[in-house]
């Protein structure tokens, strides 16, 4: 799937796509079907803060042949190469769940500041994508963006401890009123199946979900593979040390899957 000029256009100003309903219903219940296996695991991967609420998990391809398969989904990566301009791989790969009245919520933050100073990415030349799992709405913790605050590169931040995850380096109250004042904040909301790219220094924050509904997101971190971390100081499954890069499946495989598991069943 290529982005038209007009997209690519739109990205480069305001830092971020949203792209509703990339994925169909189909498609996500292949994703949502195995997430209570993986909920259940008790791997490394799979972070829990002290009370037990799961924080997230990482590096689903390890584990899961429903994740395995969407990392290399062409309505990813087509466009990840298309915004990088280079071959990619996952440098991170994660679904951040969001418990009905969970308390889980992110300050505002770069993610570039944290790639940079804990991974040692040297180049903002990564991005993500956010795959909706559930209907994102104002309620349930959607991710807020700072529109445009990616041209300003990566800016001063502090370290921040987060339960049951390394620290986050987070933006001062200052920066983000300054950056909120001049370009606003936005929140893309829609359906499940939603997807939105964003740039590695774009400012966002999310607050807790305060509905009786879940709020999962899936997000890929594509890194330019001429751009590949230094200096890893975390596990693995937060920082890929596996620089290949990833190739293209067919634009059915996640269907596929789902008629092969039909059939087997
Ligand atoms: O999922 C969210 O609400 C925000 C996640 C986030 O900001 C991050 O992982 O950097």
């Amino acid at each position: 799937m290529q982005l038209t000029d007009g997209q690519m256009a739109a990205f480069e100003r305001d830092g971020y796509l949203f792209l509703p309903e990339l994925f169909s219903p189909e498609e996500i219940a292949v994703l949502m079907g195995d997430m209570p296996r993986i909920w259940g695991m008790h791997r490394p991967e799979v972070l829990r803060a002290d009370d037990g609420e799961v924080r997230a998990c990482l590096a689903m391809e390890r584990y899961s042949e429903p994740f395995r398969r969407l990392l290399s989904h062409p309505r990813l990566l087509e466009p990840a190469l298309q915004i990088l301009d280079g071959p990619v791989y996952a440098h991170q790969y994660k679904v951040i769940p969001k418990e009905p009245f969970g308390k889980l919520d992110f300050p505002w933050h770069q993610d570039f500041a944290s790639w940079h100073a804990h991974d040692g990415m040297p180049a903002p030349q990564a991005m993500n994508f956010a795959l909706f799992m559930d209907e994102v709405t104002e309620f349930n913790g959607p991710i807020c963006f700072i529109p445009g605050s990616h041209r300003d590169g990566r800016m001063a931040a502090e370290a921040e401890p987060l339960p049951g995850a390394t620290p986050l380096l987070t933006l001062s109250p200052e920066d983000v009123s300054c950056l909120a004042g001049t370009n606003g904040i936005v929140a893309p909301k829609g359906p499940s199946g939603s997807g939105v790219f964003f740039h590695g220094c774009l400012a966002h924050a999310s607050a807790p979900n305060i509905s009786p509904w879940t709020r999962h997101i899936v997000y890929l971190t594509c890194n330019r593979v001429d751009n590949a971390i230094t200096r890893p100081t975390r596990p693995d499954y937060y920082a890929n040390r596996d620089f290949t890069p990833l190739e293209l499946l067919g634009d059915d495989c996640l269907l596929e899957l789902a008629r092969e598991t039909d059939a087997a069943e």
